[in-house]
């Protein structure tokens, strides 16, 4: 595909968001046409599934393997009707989320069979692939408290015990080492410019020579 997927992943209260904007609107100036969105989400199926996740929607627990589910029936949604036709068409994307979410949470986290969610995974994505994931790490305890600085609460996931969130930080960075091509570590415990210029270097080099 002639686009290219960035995506941004990490454990809570990285900056996922407010760097993947500041990324987006860089690359706007250089004259690229560029899409950002986020998982879960994204289409009108994706945000309804999102609100179901997060908001307690249904007023019954959901079991673990139909959050993964769930995840996934979002990314397929995404990727059908929005990643491929925008890479195709040359765009490029910066996403909030994506694959690594679902293997760090349901798997590292959760405890699920990695090898069947990376099955899943491709079910949902067909051809979609990154070019890029940018992990934004940070300890957990740090991120959390950003998190919940910032909305005043603990959301469903954010709720689960601190070890939930160690495994999944550690099942992130395990996840850099086994591709080292795609993924490229951010320390996202420092200053927001100073993330953005880390950030910035890395996309300059891989995409535009240095
Ligand atoms: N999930 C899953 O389990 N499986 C999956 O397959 C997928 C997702 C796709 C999505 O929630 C949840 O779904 C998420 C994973 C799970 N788990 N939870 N909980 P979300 O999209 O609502 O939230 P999030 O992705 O976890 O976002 P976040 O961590 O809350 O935020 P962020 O995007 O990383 O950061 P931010 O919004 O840019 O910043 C957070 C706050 O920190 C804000 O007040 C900023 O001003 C501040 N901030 C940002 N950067 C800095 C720096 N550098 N220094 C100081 N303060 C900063």
């Amino acid at each position: 595909m002639p686009g290219h997927l960035i995506t941004f992943e990490g454990p809570e209260g990285g900056g996922k968001s407010t760097q993947a904007r500041l990324l987006a609107d860089a690359l706007r100036a250089r004259g690229i046409e560029v899409l950002t969105t986020r998982e879960p989400g994204g289409t009108p199926t994706g945000e309804i599934i999102r609100d179901l996740l997060q908001n307690d929607l249904s007023h019954e627990p959901l079991c673990d393997a139909t959050e993964a589910l769930l995840f996934c029936a979002s990314r397929a949604q995404l990727c059908r009707n929005v990643l491929a036709p925008a890479l195709e068409r040359g765009a490029w994307i910066v996403l909030d989320r994506f694959t690594d979410s679902t293997l760090a949470y349901q798997g590292f986290g959760r405890g699920f069979d990695v090898a069947t969610l990376r099955s899943l995974n491709d079910f949902a994505t067909g051809p979609v692939r990154p070019s890029l994931t940018l992990l934004l790490d940070l300890p957990v305890e740090e991120g959390l408290a950003r998190a919940v600085a910032r909305s005043g609460k603990k959301d469903r996931i954010e709720q689960a015990p601190m070890d939930f969130h160690r495994r999944l930080r550690d099942g992130y960075l395990q996840l850099a080492r086994e591709e080292p091509d795609r993924f490229a570590v951010v320390d996202a415990s420092k200053p927001v410019p100073d993330v953005t210029a880390e950030i910035r270097r890395i996309v300059e080099t891989r995409f535009f020579d240095g």
